[in-house]
């Protein structure tokens, strides 16, 4: 693949699609400059994964990245289509799925997001089940992330992780976060306190297994929703917006819950990429020594 790689094992990946598809576009370069800045706070680099012109790029530059946040229409890459955006040389923001296999391609073990994708509420009937799930299965990354968007059914992206060998440990928490909500009664595989502990068991497992695992960190408690105010946004989003399918569904919801919330989402998913970063640094530092 022509991948061009500027990056190594002392950085962590961060992806594009939460800046060009999960923000307001005026939110996107500050967002973006303040994970940068949270990955650096952990002593090692970030690396913005992300395809300009058809190349996928592990490492951005800022120029590279302003072209793609100024750019009129970005379309949202998963593993699927991803080859197709290249063989037209178009733009393209990268989801969970796309960032974790180019930055493993790219030698990086550790990446953060807000909320990894996964299995969407009417699975049943759509059959929509996220690409990040069964990247994850494939490349030996830690993604760092505060659950799985609530908007999906957490109980069952959790029994797929399962099925898929894909490992849950929590930060700090006991239990399997759902991104704005901090608690669920959906349990982890374990549960780290200690950054140089959780580096360890990662630095084994990654090697041990070729497959990704997820670290699961609450959203910041000042920012975090109670399940019952997020449900009652997310009902009335979801009437705002009933003709969204598939790539479009999570860009759509989330734009309209960051308007019903009056911001108030907006400034949580900020917090909890932000602390996703922070903590997907210092878990990266930690993996570089022994
Ligand atoms: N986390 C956020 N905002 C986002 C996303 C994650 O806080 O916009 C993106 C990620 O890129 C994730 C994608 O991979 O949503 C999932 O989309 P889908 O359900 O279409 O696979
Ligand atoms: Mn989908």
């Amino acid at each position: 693949m022509k991948l061009l790689n500027r990056a190594g094992a002392g950085f962590v990946a961060l992806e594009t699609t939460l800046l060009v598809h999960g923000v307001p576009r005026a939110e996107a370069a500050p967002l973006a400059y303040q994970l940068a800045d949270a990955v650096r706070e952990g002593g090692v680099q970030p690396a913005v994964v992300g395809v300009v012109d058809g190349r996928p790029i592990v490492g951005l530059t800022d120029d590279e990245l302003a072209t793609l946040l100024a750019a009129e229409h970005v379309e949202k890459v998963n593993t699927a289509n991803l080859g197709i955006i290249m063989h037209r040389g178009q733009h393209g923001a990268t989801t969970v799925s796309t960032t974790v296999e180019l930055a493993a391609r790219g030698g990086i073990r550790v990446m953060a997001t807000g909320g990894i994708g996964g299995v969407h509420r009417d699975f049943g009937s759509s059959l929509d089940i996220s690409g990040d799930l069964a990247t994850l299965a494939r490349c030996p990354v830690a993604v760092v992330t505060s659950g799985v968007k609530s908007l999906l059914d957490v109980r069952a992206t959790r029994e797929v992780l399962e099925t898929l060998g894909i490992p849950v440990v929590g930060y700090r928490t006991d239990s399997f976060p759902a991104f704005y909500v901090r608690e669920t009664d959906i349990p982890l595989d374990a549960r780290f306190d200690d950054p140089a502990e959780l580096a360890a068991f990662v630095r084994a497992e990654l090697a041990r297994t070729g497959r990704g695992l997820i670290v699961a960190n609450p959203c910041p408690l000042v920012e975090a929703m109670s399940a019952a105010v997020w449900e009652e946004l997310l009902s009335r989003a979801q009437k705002a917006v009933p003709e969204a399918h598939g790539r479009d569904v999570t860009p759509a919801l989330l734009a309209q819950i960051h308007a019903l919330s009056g911001g108030s989402s907006l400034s949580a998913n900020i917090a909890l990429a932000v602390a996703n970063a922070r903590l997907a640094g210092e878990l990266c530092h930690g993996l570089l020594v022994r």
